[in-house]
């Protein structure tokens, strides 16, 4: 075989070869881009729940781009497509089937009574639907409410916590501004979402009885296709091990070594501490993962057994 035989099948190879993983390569896209559909994922556009959703999706390594007066968004790095819209038509949207997936106010989903499945609270956008009337009235219990007028956005709520109570009263809906209901005389009581309460007090109103406590949930059409079951699975996978840093913290301490046993018994919980010598004779250092809840309690007896340098580190992710 002379030289230039050799090389002429060698160069043939290669160019077999590297033809042939394009191909698998363009092949490897096409079937991904083809057979994976993306999971319609709705949120609302603009208000109090915009940013935290995004935040949460940024948070699970989800890429969306929700640039100025965008209605939908395909994410760039997951099999998502964003749809952004008013929170009030999120259930009816995810019932059916027009979104997948969706994020709203327990309030909002409770009141809408659209068939959906709640899948996950997920701790932001914490309120409370309550009960409120003018401050210088009296309020003893739900029996103060009997043949008044209460304006609210929320009819179905209120008359489901009227008709626990066996209270007839006359229900006002209004969409919006609920709190000026008492002052211009359209009512005696509103029920209006809650939060600091600084609005029911701008108002000349307090509050005094709550019916219903909210966060953001996360929805899903009762019919989900194998597929985005699978995908959804991979959303909770993620927003579990995001909630799970949340609530915890990272900590770093140096004891002396006598004093480890009694330490090592507060931080006890999650899986045993790791413990290290310092280079300081008869000291060690401890790491632990802490419970966000009950972090300062055991923060004060870590003081108090004898720890020193104490650090705590917030966590991005805890996949246990
Ligand atoms: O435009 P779109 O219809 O999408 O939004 P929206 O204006 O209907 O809703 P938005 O953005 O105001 O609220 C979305 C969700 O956030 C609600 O459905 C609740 O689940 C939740 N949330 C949390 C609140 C509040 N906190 C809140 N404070 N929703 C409303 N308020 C209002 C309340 O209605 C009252 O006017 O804030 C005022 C009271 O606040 P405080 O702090 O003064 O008590
Ligand atoms: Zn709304």
């Amino acid at each position: 075989m002379n030289f230039q035989k050799i090389l002429k099948e060698n160069i043939s190879f290669f160019i077999n070869y590297f033809k042939n993983s394009e191909l698998i390569l363009c092949q490897n896209i096409t079937t991904r881009e083809v057979l994976m559909q993306n999971i319609r994922i709705a949120i609302q556009k603009s208000g109090r729940l915009s940013e935290d959703s995004i935040d949460l999706f940024k948070e699970c390594g989800i890429k969306l781009d929700m640039g100025k007066g965008r209605l939908k968004s395909v994410s760039s790095n997951f099999n998502a497509e964003f749809l952004f819209l008013r929170d009030d038509d999120i259930p009816g949207y995810v019932e059916d089937g027009v979104a997948d997936l969706g994020i709203v106010g327990e309030n909002v989903l409770v009141e809408s009574a659209k068939n959906v499945d709640l899948v996950k609270k997920l701790g932001f956008s914490k309120c409370r639907l309550s009960i409120a009337i003018p401050r210088e009235d009296s309020f003893d219990g739900a029996q103060s409410l009997q043949n008044k007028s209460i304006a609210t956005s929320y009819p179905k709520l209120l008359s489901k916590y009227l008709k626990e109570n066996d209270i007839k009263a006359n229900i006002h809906e209004i969409s919006g501004s609920v709190e000026i209901a008492p002052s211009i005389g359209l009512a005696d009581a509103v029920c209006d979402i809650v939060s600091s309460g600084s609005t029911l007090l701008s108002n000349g109103l307090k509050e005094v009885q709550e019916i219903f406590k909210s966060e953001a949930v996360l929805i899903g059409n009762k019919n989900l296709s194998a597929e985005n079951k699978s995908i959804l699975e991979k959303i909770l996978f993620r927003i579990n091990a995001v909630q799970k840093a949340q609530d915890h913290k990272y900590i770093l301490l140096n004891a002396p070594n006598e004093k480890l046993p009694e330490i090592i018994n507060i931080i006890a919980g999650m899986k045993s501490p790791t413990v290290m010598p310092l280079a300081a004779e008869g000291w060690s250092s401890i790491h632990s993962v802490l419970e966000e809840k009950a972090f300062w309690e055991k923060i004060e007896a870590l003081r108090n057994a004898g720890a020193e340098g104490i650090l705590v580190i917030p966590i991005e992710k805890m996949i246990l």
